[in-house]
């Protein structure tokens, strides 16, 4: 290693390159045990059958639906274009929530995205407020009106 750059033969470049080698290793050791220790002591919580049964049942059961944060600009604007379609979304706050932790985890392992707002029409996966947004705002009233005429019991589309 680094040959080029040393002063040729001088005898030791072996014993050089050997501890190059052992510090790279000696870093990945430390590197493994401090993430070790991580989890061991302060191992992040999972989202348990319940949260995701909770979250699939309010998927199912309401027309529109949206998981949501009262801190958060993008959930305003999402509550504001479905409430001014007339719509009247369902709304899971997971900072009210004593596990919303969990709840927000359950819903990101259901649809992949890790942001808040997550809005579902009608049991179907929408998005967040960008893709709300680019829906065309007859069709996102068409959609509205389909999940409020067939009501109850959607199949969930993710
Ligand atoms: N492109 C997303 C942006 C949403 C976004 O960035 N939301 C923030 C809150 S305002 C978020 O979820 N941050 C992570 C978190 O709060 O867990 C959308 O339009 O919905």
């Amino acid at each position: 290693m680094y040959a080029r750059n040393r002063p040729k033969n001088d005898g030791v470049d072996w014993l050089i390159d050997l501890m190059e080698a052992w510090v790279f290793v000696a870093l990945i050791g430390v590197y493994l045990m401090l993430n070790w220790l991580k989890n061991r002591f302060f191992p992040e919580e999972m989202p348990a059958a319940q949260h995701t049964e909770r979250i699939a049942h309010l998927i199912k059961t309401n027309p529109v639906f949206v998981v949501s944060k009262a801190t958060c600009p993008f959930c305003r604007q999402t509550l504001n274009t479905l409430g001014g379609l007339g719509a009247k979304p369902s709304v899971l706050d997971v900072q009210q929530e004593q596990e919303g932790n969990l709840l927000q985890k359950a819903v990101m392992n259901m649809t992949g995205q890790r942001t808040v707002p997550q809005i579902f029409i009608g049991g179907k996966f929408i998005g967040g407020n960008s893709e709300l947004n680019r829906v065309e705002p007859t069709k996102l009233q068409q959609m509205l009106k389909e999940a409020q005429d067939a009501k109850g019991e959607h199949e969930i589309q993710l």
